[in-house]
């Protein structure tokens, strides 16, 4: 039998141990242990609690969740007012800001530190003798809400500093925010539930964070990073504010990665245009980049103007939501006959770019946000994602708006609009009948991906077919149907250019199994999948006249894709295109069928980055593939490589920080070549 010493020593010891795997989880990025070995050291923790409910501590992390939902959210004045950031929206205006710093120290050049600036909201957490006692927003600056219960639920806030060396208050301020990752699993959930998605990653953070009920926060996927402090009972030592982050992060606090010393308005300049880069493949929304003069003495001489320090800024990115008049919606028909309801806006700038349209991807999505002609929309554009409409300005709806209904006949073609049972989307059935559906099959046909055709660009497919002469992908191959003459007299062209791309087209018919597979469109076949069927059966024949059950034995291969292929194979048409691709020379080797075949790199998953010498990275990828392995676009614990060419960008970090083995390009062909690499 335990003594009471016993239980409380464990249960210390537990807590220590949990912290540390806390910090390494959530703060660091760099997990130590399974999460099923941190569940049972948690509910360990948690069985000693239940026996000794004496000992439980408010810092205990089994003590994250559990307060009482609050009626309300109590003022916190701020010992520190929080304080707002200028903008900068240009380089003239960095330069402009630069320019007034080095005026005030009298100096030539300032070393600032640069971060990123998270798209969230600012709150400030405050520590007493190492123990987290309140966290606040930053309301007006001066006084805030207490959100302390919500916070605590954070599992990258610490309820407890490490270490001893902390001033016995610190406040610490930062930013909250939510991860694309975790935004669109909360906006899944939301909708599974039937419950109103957020509009965006901030809108997410901020509603859980005014959650009155700290359970629901708790299932919210919030993290935080921290960018600097308040109130402070002890000079902190450093001399800078890089040397604070410096501490805060000894402390367990988190800080971003990417935090970086840079030297003047240049480093300034080219740090923003480096993390503008990178954006995209960030795991959290920034808008922009923030610079803050490292010296702390610097920063005193300097001092406030109004409630914003003179001694940093935040430069902006161009916003990537904004307002704009929908002038109609009209309707697009896709590869597959899909019907998506198309935006058409009043010019805006927004995400860098002028905006006309914007997807407002199907009927339903439409109804949901209630989008109607007339009404002044919010768009988003952000990074290369295609611009949405996000939501309408109600206020402003006028009173001639007019509601969206789904055509029943599709206004290309005049087939019926058809609209499957528990399907989001509504398809014209008119299949290659419909010019929509066959531009859009031949804009895919001859595509990077599937033929690589180069030099048939969207526009000519589009002309070509309007003119008659291009009724399907054979035509392509079939110089009586597409002669030399005619693609010569196409706007733009001209003998030379005719020339070339007949040139490109004869050279196309020399293919693999799987990128002619990709070509042909089939609904949910991409890549992968067909990639997966050419290893599996090796011939075209064999895939054409296999039955379900065949099909299914292929990886990656569901019910789905099995009623689209059967679907696609059965229909004679198709058939016939096939035999006159093949007819007119479009060929391939055939593949060594994977009973036939070795498949070293099964279940290992691959990501690439970078460019490559001897091959392109889908070339990497399809040879990969052939042996088995899973490639795929982003790096988490479970890859087993990581394979890196020329200028390999974020990727890299990512995979150093997570333990991912990386291999350069000798090594890969190294490992194709069937020798063993080492980690
Ligand atoms: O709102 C903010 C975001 C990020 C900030 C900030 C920041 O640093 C990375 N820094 C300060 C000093 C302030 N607001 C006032």
């Amino acid at each position: 039998m335990p003594t009471s010493t016993d239980i409380a020593v464990s249960i210390a010891q537990l807590r220590v141990e949990i912290n540390h795997h806390n910090h390494y989880y959530y703060v660091l990025d760099d997990p130590q242990i399974p999460d099923a070995e941190y569940d049972r050291l948690m509910q360990r923790l948690q069985a000693l609690e239940l026996q000794a409910p004496e000992l439980i501590t408010p810092d205990s992390p089994t003590q994250r969740v559990g307060a009482k939902p609050l009626s309300g959210f109590a003022e916190v004045p701020h010992a520190v007012a929080m304080l707002s950031l200028d903008n900068a929206f240009s380089d003239d205006d960095m330069l402009a800001f630069d320019a007034r710093v080095t005026k005030g120290l009298e100096v030539d050049e300032v070393i600032y530190c640069a971060e990123p600036k998270l798209d969230g909201l600012a709150v400030s957490l405050r520590y007493e003798r190492g123990l987290l006692v309140r966290a606040a927003t930053r309301g007006d600056g001066r006084v805030g809400e207490d959100i302390t219960q919500n916070v605590r639920t954070i599992n990258s806030v610490p309820l407890r500093l490490m270490g001893d060396e902390f001033p016995p208050v610190l406040e610490v301020r930062g930013e909250v925010y939510m991860s694309r990752a975790g935004f669109d699993a909360l906006n899944k959930r939301q909708r599974d539930h039937e419950e109103k998605p957020f509009a965006n990653p901030r809108n997410a953070a901020a509603g859980s964070l005014r959650q009155l009920d700290p359970k629901i926060t708790a299932t919210r996927p919030l993290a935080m990073y921290c960018y600097g402090v308040g109130e402070v009972d002890e000079a902190l030592s450093g001399a800078s504010h890089r040397d604070i982050l410096a501490c805060l992060k000894e402390w367990g606090l988190p800080v971003s990665p990417e935090t970086k010393e840079v030297r003047g308005v240049a480093g300034c300049l080219e740090y923003y245009h480096q993390i503008g880069e990178k954006r995209a493949a960030l795991p959290y929304e920034i808008d922009g980049v923030v610079f803050k003069v490292n010296s702390i003495r610097q920063q005193q001489a300097l001092g406030f103007v109004s409630r914003a320090p003179r001694w940093a800024i935040a430069h902006k990115f161009p916003a990537q939501e904004e307002m704009t008049r929908l002038i109609d919606i009209d309707i697009q028909v896709g590869r597959t006959g899909a019907l998506t309801p198309v935006a058409r806006l009043e010019a805006v700038f927004v995400g860098g770019v002028t905006v006309t349209n914007a997807t407002l991807h199907n009927e339903d999505e439409v109804r949901r946000k209630d989008v109607r002609a007339g009404d002044m929309v919010v768009v988003r554009r952000a990074g290369d994602v295609i611009p949405e409409v996000v939501s309408v300005v109600l206020a402003a709806r006028p009173d001639d708006a007019r509601a969206f209904v789904m055509p029943t006949d599709c206004p290309v073609c005049g087939s019926e609009v058809r609209r499957a049972e528990g399907e989001a989307v509504s398809r014209c059935s008119g299949g290659l009948y419909c010019s929509a559906q066959r531009k859009e099959a031949i804009k895919h046909f001859a595509s990077r991906r599937a033929m690589d055709i180069e030099g048939l660009g969207d526009k000519l497919v589009e002309q070509l077919v309007e003119m008659g002469w291009l009724n399907s992908v054979a035509d392509l191959y079939d110089r009586s149907a597409l002669p030399h003459e005619k693609l010569a007299g196409m706007a733009r062209m001209g003998d030379k250019s005719a020339d070339n791309l007949i040139a490109a087209i004869d050279k196309s018919k020399q293919t693999t199994l799987a990128r002619f597979l990709f070509s042909l469109g089939i609904r949910e076949v991409g890549q992968t999948t067909a990639q997966s069927l050419a290893n599996h059966f090796g011939k075209l024949p064999a895939i054409m006249d296999a039955d379900e059950e065949a099909l299914l034995a292929v990886a990656d291969v569901g019910p789905v894709v099995v009623a689209n292929l059967r679907a696609f194979f059965h229909e004679s048409h198709n058939r016939e295109v096939i035999e006159s691709l093949q007819r007119l020379g479009v060929q391939w080797p055939d593949v060594a069928a994977k009973r036939d075949q070795p498949q070293p790199l099964a279940g290992q998953i691959f990501v690439l980055t970078g460019s490559m010498e001897s091959m392109t990275r889908d070339e990497a990828k399809a040879k990969l593939q052939a042996l088995g392995a899973k490639v795929t676009a982003s790096i988490s614990k479970k890859t087993r490589y990581l394979v890196v060419g020329a200028d390999p960008g974020s990727k890299r970090d990512k995979a150093e920080k997570l333990g991912v083995p990386i291999l350069d390009e000798a090594a890969l062909e190294s490992l194709l070549a069937g020798h063993s690499v080492t980690d």
